[in-house]
């Protein structure tokens, strides 16, 4: 069996995109998510101009020995570019795979250990009140788990994944205007003195079930991020995400000794060198890596085992970042894995994604059911595709209140 042929589509509505669909000589095709947000064109360019012309002829049934050679192969190696290429090509192969097993991909990793996947959604509020009505559209449509965001009274610009006007949804980061980023500002002693009473009235508000989740986004000190984790630890937060810079494996170590608040980081990762330490330190207790640009299924099924023998949980990256390609993939991760734990989950819904992504992945009472069509159990419409086109992009940048660059 051969590879004959691949190709790459960058666009979609709303979103760039980034799809993989790899042909075989008996037919089979496979599909694979390369997405960057706000970099979409290099990992195509990486397909494109490395990759693909390597992988013709290849035997899509050894997705392993693919996986090694375009890792192993590559002098200068991962990166999230490289790695959401080389995740792209391994989710394709697992599709295919799946499709001549005649069976969806959760089979093939050892079976259904749950019938739904527990999921939350993202609330946001330009001020605390707003935050409470969007927390409560998300409980009536069945969310059992929300991620709360909301503006810091005094603080000159919205924040993060915070709507600048009340009534605003901002689940889409990007901003499509153009290249050139808008400016928040980051007032760290505001957000300190002002955030854990705020989760405190939600808390109250909604009642001791609801799972209260928020993301720092990377934007304390280690030892901030130890005054707030304590600051919090009332509120019974199902998790405090990114709340110290990600590239600093050790910063957690501080948090660790001054709270029990539950920590979950991850989402910028691209392998398990990356969080190896922080796995086997049981200095975290979520692992958000995507399958998207952490290297596919072969490599993020590596960090769930890791994380697994650590007490370590699941919480994959599931932002609008993420096309339902690779969304496919994590809720076959999710069905399977002993130590799932959540799953971050906006993508699905609208009906332009919906008609360029079909699929049988189902959303209900705040849960994923996964398909249970061969391989993935997503498609992608290519005459939907011809739609849409790339859109230059941005994230907005950070600066504290006297201009200093913070992090995103
Ligand atoms: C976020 C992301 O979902 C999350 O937890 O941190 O929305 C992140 O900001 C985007 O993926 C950036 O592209
Ligand atoms: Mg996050």
């Amino acid at each position: 069996m051969k590879i004959t042929d691949a190709k790459v589509f960058v666009g979609g509505p709303k979103k760039n995109y980034v799809t993989l669909k790899i042909m075989t000589d008996q037919g089979v095709y496979g599909l694979g998510d390369a997405t960057l947000n706000n970099r979409e064109t290099l990992p195509a360019k990486y397909l494109q101009d490395y990759l693909v012309p390597n992988l013709i002829g290849m035997d899509p049934r050894r997705s392993e020995d693919i996986w090694q050679f375009f890792y192993r192969g590559a002098y200068f190696r991962r990166g999230p570019i490289a790695m959401a290429a080389v995740g792209a090509i391994d989710m394709a192969l697992w599709d295919i795979k799946g499709k001549l097993a005649n069976m969806p991909l959760y089979q093939l990793f050892g079976g259904k250990s749950r019938d739904g996947a527990l999921c939350y959604a993202h609330a946001t509020g330009a001020d605390l009140e707003d935050l409470m009505d969007s927390v409560a559209h998300y409980v009536e449509a069945g969310y059992r788990a929300v991620r709360v965001q909301c503006g810091i009274p005094g603080t000159p610009s919205a924040s993060y994944a915070v709507p600048e006007e009340k009534g605003d949804v901002k689940n889409y980061i990007t901003d499509y205007s153009g290249i050139r980023p808008k400016v928040e500002t980051w007032d760290t002693g505001k957000y300190m003195r002002y955030m854990p009473g705020a989760l405190m009235e939600i808390r109250e508000r909604f009642g001791p079930d609801l799972e209260i989740l928020h993301d720092v986004h990377h934007r304390l000190t280690p030892r901030e991020a130890a005054e707030f984790a304590k600051a919090v630890e009332p509120v019974g937060l199902f998790w405090l995400e990114d709340p110290t810079p990600a590239e600093d494996q050790a910063a957690l170590r501080l948090l660790r000794q001054h709270s029990t608040v539950p920590v979950a980081i991850g989402e910028v990762f691209n392998s398990i060198h990356d969080c190896n330490r922080l796995i086997e330190e049981e200095l975290i207790d979520y692992i958000r890596v995507a399958v998207t640009y952490a290297g596919g299924i072969t490599h993020v099924k590596r960090i769930v085992d890791l994380a697994g023998l650590h007490h370590v949980r699941t919480g994959f990256h599931g932002a609008p970042s993420h096309s339902p390609i690779s969304m496919a993939a994590q809720a076959h991760l999710n069905a399977w894995a002993p130590n799932f734990g959540i799953q971050e989950y906006l993508v699905l819904g609208t009906p332009d994604c919906d008609a360029l992504f079909p699929s049988e992945h189902r959303m209900m009472g705040g849960m994923v059911h996964v398909s249970d069509a061969p391989g993935l159990g997503v498609d992608f419409d290519e005459g939907e595709a011809a739609r849409f086109e790339y859109q230059p992009g941005s994230h907005p940048v950070v600066r504290l209140t006297d201009g200093t660059m913070w992090n995103y």
